[in-house]
């Protein structure tokens, strides 16, 4: 049997079986992209399922009772154990691949960003996806020029946000700096760079179409 062995976010060795197929819940373009593009970049089998509207999975299933939270993402692993949460799905592939997460300081540096895209960022996104009234457009513009601004210092002139590889942090990042025109807050000119490069990256490029955005 197929097996991979990796060290865990807490130094301890572990071994996964590599073969079995993982089931990705998304809508298209929402902030599942970030676990796509990670299970294509980390090379792990997924099959990917869409939710409509009245929370039915594409293969059937009622999706609340799969996730409670009825959100996306969700993963579920080939023993049917679910996990949500974007954060943990990114770190849970990082680590069941042994590739996307460095370590040292920059291994906290990545979950340090995801953190921070993810509650901070997706929430000053909220008001332009709902249509909230303009007043608190505005607040969350403010809010979301100086995230960037953090993350435009973070990146400096590396090729990605933490490092010089792609990390996890970037597949979430791709999501948020494709997500910002919605806002109307320009992007400073590494970010902006940064999704340019990402765009044309063939795991992106492939998980954009996997989702019909290609
Ligand atoms: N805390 C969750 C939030 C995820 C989230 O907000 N997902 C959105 C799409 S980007 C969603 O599924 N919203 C519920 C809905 O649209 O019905 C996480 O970080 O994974």
């Amino acid at each position: 049997m197929a097996v991979v062995n990796i060290v865990d976010l807490a130094g301890k060795q572990r071994v996964y079986r590599k073969e079995t197929t993982m089931n990705l819940f998304y809508y298209p373009a929402a902030c599942s992209l970030a676990d796509h593009i990670a299970l294509i970049e980390a090379g792990l089998p997924y099959k990917l399922l869409v939710i409509n509207r009245e929370k039915k999975t594409e293969d059937g299933r009622d999706f609340n009772a799969i996730n409670p939270k009825s959100y996306i993402p969700t993963l579920e692993l080939d023993d049917g154990t679910v996990l949500t949460e974007n954060q943990i799905i990114l770190a849970y592939i990082a680590e069941r691949s042994g590739k996307l997460l460095p370590g040292g300081m920059a291994r906290w540096r990545v979950l340090e960003a995801l953190a921070f895209m993810s509650s901070e960022i997706h929430g000053h996104y909220v008001p332009f996806f709902r249509d909230f009234p303009e007043p608190e457009k505005v607040r969350a513009r403010e809010k979301l020029a100086k995230s960037f601004a953090i993350l435009s210092d973070q990146m400096g002139d590396k090729a990605f946000l933490v490092s010089e590889e792609m990390t996890i942090a970037d597949c979430y990042l791709f999501w948020v700096l494709m997500v910002a025109p919605k806002s109307g807050v320009e992007l400073p000119e590494n970010l902006q760079a940064c999704f340019e490069r990402l765009k044309v990256r063939p795991s992106v490029m492939q998980a954009l179409s996997e989702e019909g955005l290609g």
